[in-house]
């Protein structure tokens, strides 16, 4: 029989089926924690450094101090990997405010929870790369920088969850949000870009969006091949009369979108700028220089 999957809990190892932590742990009873979202190519942890940099950076936005140096971090995530024997993996690194009492105060919590999954993840439907995937704006709002701004990757994820719904229930692939000024903030997982004219836009951080890892990934190849791109507010008319327009995100890596709000974007496929960088970017993925290399 093949054996469990291990699943790591503040040091120690537990089968799937038995890796739990406290009903009293604030990441459950308040979305009071961090996580990040990593990807595992040919055994290669891709861009380790910067997911577990932004892991620490979201930490200290919620004065959460992580019980583990950051080299302590990588080395857990590189052994979890190799315990597992896992090549090509989805890694969801949470740290959450840990076990506490039945009030919201985080100083009643002593320890921070750190747990390490290394598993698969399956977002999306199998040739969304090919035909591009379709998209709404939500009418929920992306959270403000004032408030539990998405700049931190924190682990509540409600407002994405409600925008999610929504492009459920209307039976798109992939919804938008807007930032309360009616600019275009982010996915629901995902950075957006448009393309008109040869170059390339996508929204700052200010509207309360992530600074994506594959966005950075994305923006580097630009700059490598000559694009121009560019930080500025976007708005829905931008989207719907661009000549092109993708999502990047580590689940969903680097996808066109055909339609967004039942408005074809250029010609509903996916374009050729589009299609040369998901080219580039399926080369730097594999590239063993872009990661931590874990030793099976
Ligand atoms: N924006 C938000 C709000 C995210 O959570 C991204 C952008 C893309 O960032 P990276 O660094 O991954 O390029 C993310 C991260 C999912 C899922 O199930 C996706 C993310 C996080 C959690 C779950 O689709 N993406």
């Amino acid at each position: 029989m093949e054996q469990e999957l291990q699943i790591y809990i503040d040091g120690k190892y537990y089968p799937k089926s038995q890796a739990k932590i406290s009903v009293y742990d604030h990441g459950f009873l308040y979305g009071d924690g961090v996580f990040e979202g990593i990807r595992v190519y040919n055994g290669v942890v891709f861009k380790l450094k910067e997911h577990i940099d932004r892991l620490y950076c979201s930490a200290h936005a919620i004065t959460l101090n992580i019980p583990l140096t950051k080299e302590e971090m990588m080395a857990a995530v590189v052994e979890t990997l190799r315990k597992n024997k896992m090549k090509e993996s989805y890694i969801r690194l949470v740290v959450s405010r840990g076990v506490g009492d039945l009030g919201l105060d985080p100083r009643k919590c002593p320890k921070p929870t750190v747990i390490i999954i290394t598993d698969i993840i399956n977002i999306r439907s199998g040739n969304a790369k090919e035909t591009g995937i379709t998209a709404m704006f939500s009418w929920v709002r992306r959270n403000p920088v004032d408030a539990t701004t998405h700049e931190i990757k924190s682990l509540n994820y409600l407002n994405s969850v409600m925008a999610k719904i929504e492009a459920n229930a209307c039976g798109v692939d992939e919804a938008i949000c807007l930032e309360s000024s009616g600019c275009i903030a982010e996915g629901v997982g995902e950075n957006v870009f448009i393309v008109k004219d040869g170059e390339i836009l996508t929204p700052p951080t200010s509207t309360g969006a992530l600074a994506g890892i594959t966005a950075d990934v994305v923006t580097q190849l630009c700059e490598k091949l000559g694009i121009k791109i560019t930080t500025a507010n976007l708005t829905p008319f931008m989207m719907f009369t661009a000549d092109e327009a993708f999502f990047t995100g580590t689940a969903m890596e680097m996808v066109p979108i055909r339609e967004v709000n039942k408005r074809q974007i250029g010609n509903a496929k996916p374009g050729p700028v589009t299609k040369r960088l998901m080219a580039e970017f399926h080369k730097v993925i594999q590239d063993p220089k872009q990661g931590i290399a874990v030793k099976y």
